[in-house]
């Protein structure tokens, strides 16, 4: 119970910080904020290159791609900040014979994130679509995306930490140094 409690404190700390990110980042956007200074120490070193006013295509997992036991918690939150506009790609391999088929769902809210609730999830990707290229998803609301994978009923969430949250805040509108 003990180690469930911490684990819902730290999802949720790791959700609520990158949600303050992301209003800064809107108070800086309308001109109304005075933390620039603070916001740009933050994010001066992680993506200082003149790209970033495209927006990424981000494969999830990275090289590791989307598969059972690796902590995309953990990734999401190294591989921020996201941008509206941004996409994610989530590349599995369909059912076969060596590996377990994965998928891609979306949670309404925090709480069903949190217990890995697939059944009130939406599924935006089924086990064959993360094949080949991979399936593309456009973040393209400001707003807390949850994802995890459906499969085995939350087995995949839960167990195998196949879930993750991503807040895209509004993208600076001049080049970066
Ligand atoms: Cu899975």
């Amino acid at each position: 119970m003990a180690t469930k409690f911490s684990h819902a404190l730290t999802t949720f700390v790791i959700v609520a910080s990158m949600f303050s990110m992301s209003m800064a980042n809107k108070d800086w956007f309308l001109g109304s904020g005075s933390n620039y200074s603070d916001w740009w120490s933050r994010f001066r070193n992680h993506h200082h290159n003149k790209t970033q006013q495209q927006p990424r295509n981000i494969i999830v997992g990275g090289s590791e791609g989307w598969h059972f036991g690796f902590n995309y918690t953990d990734w999401a939150f190294k591989n921020g900040p996201y941008y509206l506009n941004d996409t994610l790609v989530f590349k599995y391999d369909g059912p076969n014979a060596t590996s377990f088929p994965h998928s891609v769902y979306m949670f309404s809210n925090f709480w069903s994130f949190l217990n890995c609730d697939v059944k009130s999830a939406k599924m935006l990707a089924s086990p064959t679509e993360g094949a080949g290229e991979g399936f593309h998803f456009v973040l393209e609301k400001w707003q807390p995306y949850f994802f995890a994978c459906g499969e085995r009923n939350g087995f995949h969430c839960n167990n195998g930490q196949m879930k993750f949250a991503v807040m895209p805040m509004f993208r600076p509108f001049w080049p970066w140094p």
